[in-house]
């Protein structure tokens, strides 16, 4: 095994527990949304995906952001090495989702961003959030934090779409592109309140016509 290869190796080795607290974080989400799914017959979970950061990606963040390249270094400011993406039907949902992971004993949110109220100039919008999930090991408890994107099917794939094109672009991107992407993000967040919207007015119909069925039935 040559020096690279096993630096690799050794930073491979390190990933280990991140893969753990995903699945701690991945088993939660999936009760959550059972749970939800089954109390009030809707899911607002549409998508739950979930990915390790290559040692490669991990270096280059490190890079970057002008530190050395140590495993250590990467445990204290890489905080995305493990991540989760949560897609929601609706914005609400987004922050249902936050909250009833959040108010979980064992869960310790580290950093919240909110690009939704916020979005990025480019028109980025999604809501981040880092947690810290405890990890049982054979001779200790280890708590690893776990990056939490949660954005609707429209944030993401705009998101998505974006990363393709221009993520980790080298140069600067013309104005007249950027003008481009920030008006098809302003279109995704007008489709987003649309369906939010009209979702809405059909929970208030269908509420009215349960309350008329109730009220002719006890008579
Ligand atoms: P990749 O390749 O997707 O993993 P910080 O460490 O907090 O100082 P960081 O990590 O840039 O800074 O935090 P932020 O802003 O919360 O971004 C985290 C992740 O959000 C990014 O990870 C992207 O996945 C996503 N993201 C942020 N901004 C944009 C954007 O403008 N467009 C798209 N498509 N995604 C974005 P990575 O590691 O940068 O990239």
């Amino acid at each position: 095994m040559n020096a690279l290869e096993k630096q690799f190796h050794e930073w491979k080795n390190h990933l280990l527990v991140y893969k753990f607290a995903l699945d701690e974080i991945n088993t939660k989400l999936s009760i959550l949304s059972e749970e939800f799914e089954f109390m009030h017959n809707h899911n607002p979970m549409e998508h739950i995906k979930s990915r390790l950061k290559e040692p490669t990606s991990i270096m280059s963040k490190l890079k970057r952001k002008g530190l050395a390249l140590t495993v250590e270094n990467a445990k204290r400011y890489v905080l995305d090495i493990a991540g989760v993406r949560v897609t929601c039907s609706f914005v609400a949902d987004i922050y249902k989702v936050h909250d009833m992971l959040c108010q979980q004993d064992d869960i310790q949110v580290l950093k919240v961003k909110d690009y939704i109220h916020e979005p990025k100039p480019n028109g980025y919008r999604s809501f981040h959030l880092i947690v810290e999930v405890p990890v049982f090991l054979a001779d200790h408890t280890e708590r690893v934090p776990v990056e939490i994107q949660i954005r609707t099917i429209a944030m993401d794939t705009w998101a998505s779409l974006e990363h393709k094109i221009f993520y980790k672009f080298e140069q600067a991107i013309p104005q007249e592109l950027l003008h481009e992407l920030k008006q098809a993000a302003d279109t995704v967040k007008a489709l987003d309140d649309k369906m939010e919207h009209i979702h809405y007015e059909v929970d208030q119909i269908k509420h009215k016509r349960r309350a008329v069925l109730e009220e002719i039935s006890q008579d």
